[in-house]
């Protein structure tokens, strides 16, 4: 009898360089927002928030620390070196779209960190994490390798688990990561399908934006992961979808345990699509789908992409994959449109859905940059002998929440505008207040609570 798998969350605690660069290529949230004045410190409280009301529904939270920003080493390879004041100042002057990508934050949305597949589903019995290249936005192929380092450090004690090297960071091969990605698993949580969601390939590309997670990429992280090929299905985003603003399929479909909600646009060819997934999943699993379409009659794409609805966090109460109760964690933009109102109470009322609640958080500063909650978390599968040995020191719990929350309120920006940046107190103050927050009493391991 296999070891029942354990679901935990992995956030990504939000920077002390948290702005609005406009960076995020085909994400009209972070367009609109360009050189508005951020504020990192409520913006990590609304991050440690949702990481505390996750926990308080009985999922195990781990975080990961943010790397220390400016990346000086990355302003060093493309040319800035040489007396920090001068550099910083240059740079602004020159390209500020460099300088902001330096200091990015958006190693905060974790769900773009890695793909992962779970030891009961692949063909090796390993649990599989593929850290992503997220090679085709300027400012995000430099959490690659950080990433990577931080995730084998987390994992580094975890039997039969390989933390890989991220894909060649080729345009061909880019990979954005576990939001293009959805296991779907049977009522014992244990077998289980993957949807890999890819955008047009280049040469057929006719969208404004281009796709962010390329095909050949994809099937990359699958053969990775050695999942089976008839465990996957691949499937091709709308360019309607991304002309729309869903830069990654986690804007337009949500999954949990063997749950699917979608919009009729998410996918080319839906129908014999959604029949594809419904039939691998219950040739592998023995149960059905509980599949559902959202309508553009019901919700315009336009206002799911404004309310971030399929960016909910969709969460199995008292860690049960499938079958069990589920709450819904939505964004607050959620609140301002009726057509989500209206859909989720049809959810909630409906028979056999699984969706028993919802409950909003004000993520207000990561969602102007395109973040939702689900793009804050990366799941990852476990047996209960490999939950034993991830490294403690990213567990999230009461004591660690006290200790981070006060060394945000200490060394956090209530403000930023783009003109700081070329500032080298504002740079050192930063670089600190990272630095405080990952050396955070590592040395003791606090007792598992959740
Ligand atoms: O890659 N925003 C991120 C948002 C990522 C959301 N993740 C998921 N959907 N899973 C992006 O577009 C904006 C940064 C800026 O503009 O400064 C940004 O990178």
């Amino acid at each position: 009898m296999p070891e029942r798998n354990i679901e935990i969350n992995i956030d990504g605690m939000i920077g002390p360089t948290h702005h609005f660069g406009g960076l995020g290529v085909g994400n009209i949230a972070s367009h609109a927002s360009q050189n508005q004045i951020s504020n990192p410190r409520e913006a990590a409280l609304e991050g440690l928030a949702k990481m505390e009301r996750v926990a308080g529904l009985g999922v195990a939270q781990y975080y990961l620390p943010p790397p220390t920003r400016p990346n000086w080493q990355w302003l060093e390879t493309i040319g800035y070196s040489g007396d920090r004041r001068d550099l910083l100042r240059r740079c602004y002057d020159e390209s500020p779209r460099l300088l902001s990508a330096a200091y990015s934050s958006a190693f905060m949305w974790t769900a773009n960190a890695a793909t992962v597949a779970p030891a009961s589903d692949t063909s090796d019995g390993r649990l599989h994490l593929v850290p992503s290249n997220l090679c085709s936005n300027l400012h995000r192929g430099q959490e690659a390798a950080e990433r990577r380092d931080q995730l084998r450090q987390m994992f580094r004690e975890v039997p039969n688990c390989d933390v890989h090297e991220p894909l060649p960071s080729v345009w061909a091969l880019r990979d954005e990561g576990a939001a293009n990605h959805m296991r779907l698993c049977g009522p014992d949580g244990q077998k289980a399908i993957h949807l890999f969601v890819y955008g047009q390939s280049d040469e057929s590309m006719s969208a404004k934006f281009f796709s962010r997670q390329s095909e050949q990429a994809a099937r990359s992280v699958a053969r990775r992961m050695s999942l089976r090929d008839d465990d996957c299905v691949f499937v091709q985003q709308t360019a309607q979808a991304i002309d729309a603003g869903v830069f990654h399929n986690d804007v337009i479909a949500m999954s949990n345990g063997g749950v699917m909600i979608y919009h009729e646009l998410a996918f080319e060819n839906s129908d014999s699509t959604i029949e594809c997934i419904n039939q691998k999943f219950e040739r592998k699993t023995g149960a059905n789908l509980f599949c559902r379409s959202v309508n553009d009659s019901e919700l315009p794409i336009a206002e799911a992409v404004r309310s971030y609805l399929f960016n909910s966090q969709l969460i199995s109460v008292e860690n049960e994959n499938a079958g069990g109760d589920m709450e819904l964690i939505c964004p607050t933009n959620c609140c301002d449109s009726s057509a989500v109102s209206n859909l989720l109470r049809g959810w909630i009322e409906e028979a056999g859905n699984p969706i028993r609640g919802v409950r909003y958080m004000p993520l207000g500063q990561s969602m102007k940059n395109g973040g939702g909650p689900a793009c804050l978390r990366l799941r990852v599968m476990l047996s209960p002998t490999q939950l034993k040995e991830v490294d403690d020191r990213f567990m999230v719990t009461e004591e660690r929440l006290i200790k981070l929350r006060t060394e945000v309120n200490n060394w956090y920006p209530g403000s930023i505008e783009l003109s700081d940046l070329a500032r080298l107190d504002f740079a050192e103050h930063v670089v600190m207040a990272a630095k405080t927050i990952a050396s955070l009493d590592c040395s003791v391991p606090y007792a598992k609570k959740f």
